[in-house]
């Protein structure tokens, strides 16, 4: 006897009436892994709770911001205690200062910030700015790397894109697109090759320093440097897309880590605390040419809002308070997960990948190493959407797609890990 239809498989089939696939971003309808997506109501730690009432261990935390974990009090409190003052002024507030500022110490090439509201928006106004201040129109990507939808980056772009087989979106208009010029991820010589053949003609280059929308891919030693020399030997802008590394995988992001510096840097999700929010961070002379103090033009209604600030302050002087213990603590447990979820596979004999840095990681099914977007396709997606759905059941929810990557945050203690580890032990016979 069929059941009744469960609360989440309810709303999916209500929200497909009202919404584009029931959902207000792609990745999150499960098109890679198939199923009903579950409905959220609430999170704590680094747990969530769905509308079936069931709850899962999160390495999703929704796709970055959740590093301190799930409705932490500090950012709750501060959001709380800016609510009473009310929710957008649409002028300029001392908290936006504050939050310019604790940026502008902490990102080494940012010496001024100007925020939106999504990530999209920063890595559109990092690329016309790039193209205002050269003068050239056309850039530089990477196959898979994904920097938000905004019409120039929409191709050969990771995540959802990928994930739903449109790494290169109708409705760009070739002309635009024609201006995206595409070279492998971790693949230098491409980009000698790009440059040489179009001088003059590239305004930049953007990159995420560690790719995070193949699934999590590290560069490789030298790459981020190359792009550096190759930038500046060519009077381009070196754009370091650090939306999701930001504040992620070293206090001073993936250009803390590697120590390259690039010419813009583009934030996200951390440092909006869950809130809306992006940003561009780059030196005084690159952020002036910003519309009011230049020609380059960009705005936003709800830039730098009040809820969204309050929160960002919060989570960032939350992880400045504690730098050390916190990306200490991040560090052994991601560690513990990634080498617990590799003694699981080992020990079944079953190919796989599992690259980290920090608390980002990703897992492929394939034996060889994975350096850029061709080397992730051709991982095992079968497996990996068996492995998605064992885990689901057993109450661990990883990203719904191998082209993401996974996070752990500070709340995911040593029994949240041990737990994950033996959710991965009771699929594993099945994968
Ligand atoms: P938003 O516009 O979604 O705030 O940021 C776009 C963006 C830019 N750059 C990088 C490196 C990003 O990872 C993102 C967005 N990340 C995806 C997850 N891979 C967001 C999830 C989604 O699209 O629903």
């Amino acid at each position: 006897m069929s059941s009744s239809p469960s609360p989440n498989e309810v709303l999916f089939e209500r929200a497909k009436r009202s919404i584009p696939g029931g959902v207000n971003s792609p990745v999150r309808a499960f098109g890679s892994v198939g199923g009903t997506p579950p409905f959220i109501r609430s999170a704590s730690g680094c747990r969530i709770t769905d509308e079936d009432g069931r709850s899962y261990i999160d390495f999703v935390g929704s796709w970055g911001p959740m590093i301190l974990g799930h409705a932490h009090p500090r950012i709750l409190g501060a959001i709380e205690r800016a609510l009473p003052r009310g929710t957008s002024f649409g002028a300029p507030t001392e908290a936006e200062v504050l939050l310019a500022e604790r940026i502008a110490e902490r990102v080494p090439g940012a010496e001024m910030v100007r925020l939106t509201t999504s990530g999209t928006e920063a890595t559109m106004t990092a690329l016309r700015l790039a193209r205002g201040i050269t003068g050239r129109d056309a850039f530089i990507k990477f196959e898979g790397n994904y920097h938000g939808h905004a019409d120039s980056f929409l191709v050969a772009a990771g995540s959802g894109a990928a994930t739903h087989g449109h790494p290169s979106s109708p409705g760009v208009p070739a002309a635009l697109a024609e201006l995206t010029r595409l070279a492998p991820f971790n693949d230098l010589e491409a980009v000698r090759a790009i440059f040489s053949g179009s001088p003059e003609e590239i305004a930049a280059v953007i990159v995420e320093p560690i790719a995070g929308n193949i699934g999590c891919v590290p560069p490789v030693p030298g790459f981020l440097e190359g792009l550096r020399d190759l930038c500046r030997e060519h009077g381009a802008l070196l754009i370091f897309d650090e939306v999701m590394t930001g504040f992620r995988v070293h206090p001073r992001g993936a250009q803390g880590l590697y120590g390259v510096t690039p010419d813009i840097t583009t934030l996200g999700k951390i440092v909006g605390g869950g809130m809306p929010v992006g940003a561009i961070a780059a030196s005084r002379e690159v952020m002036e040419q910003l519309s009011p103090t230049g020609p380059i033009y960009q705005a936003g209604t709800l830039s730098g809002n009040p809820l969204s600030v309050a929160a960002g302050l919060a989570l960032l002087d939350a992880l400045a308070e504690d730098e050390e213990t916190i990306y200490g603590r991040l560090e052994r447990a991601a560690r513990r997960l990634t080498d617990g979820i590799a003694g699981v596979l080992a020990a079944r004999d079953i190919p796989h990948t599992l690259p980290r840095v920090g608390s980002m990681f990703s897992l492929y099914f394939r034996a060889e190493p994975v350096r850029n977007f061709d080397d992730a396709r051709a991982a095992d997606g079968d497996r990996f959407r068996v492995l998605f759905h064992g885990l689901l059941e057993r109450g661990v929810a990883l990203a719904p797609s191998p082209f993401e990557a996974g996070f752990v945050s500070a709340a995911h203690d040593d029994g949240a890990i041990d737990e994950t580890i033996e959710a991965f032990r009771a699929v594993a016979p099945h994968l």
